[in-house]
């Protein structure tokens, strides 16, 4: 009912042939339209986790136009390289529905895939560089303009806290199956405080960051093979350098699957963070300082421990988040995170080895 209403809004854009779900993201609505001669994303902002959906989309509206206005200076294809948003028959860059839910249509960029795997170590060089040059095409952006759109989205101190209040309420009885590990993340508590002091001591400063640089954020082209577009704009707002480096390597670097239930299949591959961390040092090092650089290993593990936090505590209060598809699927993901999170603690030198090797 609520997307037929919303379909009427966009009736410009030409005679609908078809619509379907799509895409593998936890938090928004995600539709493939297909029209006579144009193919739309149209996604329902999550209201629930987004509580400024107009102030989100002032926001990407903001950024896709600082994009392209960048992206054509320099003599490349916005149509490509960018997300752009396509107006409502009544010329606004999103509608609102009868239920206050918030959408918008983007145009659906053609010949691109998008991956929950890299299928070699250089696509995930590919995603460094995009990542890495994302952060340096939005570093003149006022930052004064953007909202932030999750308040402590990356504050892993106060998602810590918010952790342990979900382990003490345990609505569903579930923690006691999940104590090994609820310690697991305990014990490891000192990782919650590293980025915050290095912020409180100025060692590091807050800069315009994308905040979800998982590799599914990006659309590669399908023939070349090269990133193509940085998407997922949602908690694009001021944050930690670091943490886009870190999200990066918390999903992409992974020998499995986000959510894969057989751990043996689960690890880092160094590899993968050697490719990754070349292409990010490519193009964004010049920008970083010495504490930053630093800190870029550290950065893995800490947005690693917050993930696995994040979903361990949504498991525990009965999956109201991030959006499951089999019974203990968060409780699943929390596990691949532990598994990673080891992985990176023994190869904590030869991770710091890398990043050495590619400082620009
Ligand atoms: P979520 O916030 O739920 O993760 P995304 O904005 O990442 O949603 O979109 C979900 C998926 O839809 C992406 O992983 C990608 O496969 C696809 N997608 C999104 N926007 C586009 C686009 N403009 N062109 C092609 N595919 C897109
Ligand atoms: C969510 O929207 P999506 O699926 O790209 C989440 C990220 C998590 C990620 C874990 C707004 O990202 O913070 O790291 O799931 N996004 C939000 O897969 O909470
Ligand atoms: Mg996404």
């Amino acid at each position: 009912m609520a997307l037929a209403e919303v379909l009427k809004q966009y009736s410009g854009i030409g005679n609908l042939k078809g619509d379907c779900e799509y895409g593998n993201g936890h938090i928004n609505d995600t539709y493939l339209l297909e029209y006579d001669n144009r193919k739309v994303i149209l996604q329902k902002v999550n209201k629930s986790i987004f509580k400024e959906p107009k102030r989100l989309m002032e926001n990407i509206y903001l950024v896709t136009l600082f994009l392209k206005d960048k992206i054509i200076k320099r003599g490349g294809d916005y149509t490509r390289e960018t997300l752009n948003l396509i107006n409502t028959d009544d010329g606004n860059y999103f509608y609102e529905d009868s239920e206050g839910d918030i959408w918008r249509a983007y145009d659906f960029i053609r010949d691109t895939v998008c991956y929950e795997k890299v299928e070699s170590a250089n696509e995930f060089y590919e995603s460094g560089l995009a990542f890495g040059n994302f952060q340096n095409l939005l570093a003149d952006f006022p930052v004064d303009k953007l909202c932030e759109v999750i308040k402590d989205f990356h504050n892993t101190q106060k998602r810590y806290e918010n952790f342990i209040s979900q382990v003490c309420e345990d609505p569903l009885k579930r923690v006691a199956d999940v104590q090994s590990e609820i310690d697991f993340f305990k014990s490891r508590e000192k990782y919650t405080r590293i980025f915050n002091e290095a912020l409180e001591n100025k060692e590091i400063s807050l800069r315009v960051t994308h905040n979800d640089t998982k590799l599914n954020n990006i659309l590669f082209d399908k023939h070349t093979k090269k990133a193509l577009c940085v998407i997922d704009l949602d908690t694009i707002m001021p944050g930690v350098a670091d943490f886009d480096f870190g999200d990066a390597i918390r999903f992409g670097a992974n020998k499995g699957l986000e959510d894969e239930p057989d751990l043996s299949k689960v690890g880092l591959d160094i590899g993968l963070f050697e490719a990754f961390t070349k292409g990010f040092l490519k193009s964004c090092g010049k920008s970083l300082n010495k504490r930053e650089i630093e800190l870029l290993p550290m950065a893995a593990i800490v947005m690693t421990y917050e993930c696995g936090i994040r979903f361990l505590g949504d498991y525990i209060v009965g999956d109201k988040y991030f959006k499951i598809s089999r019974k203990n699927h968060n409780l699943d993901r929390a596990r691949t995170q532990m598994k990673l999170i080891s992985d990176m603690e023994s190869n904590m030198d030869e991770m710091k080895k890398i990043v050495e090797k590619y400082i620009q």
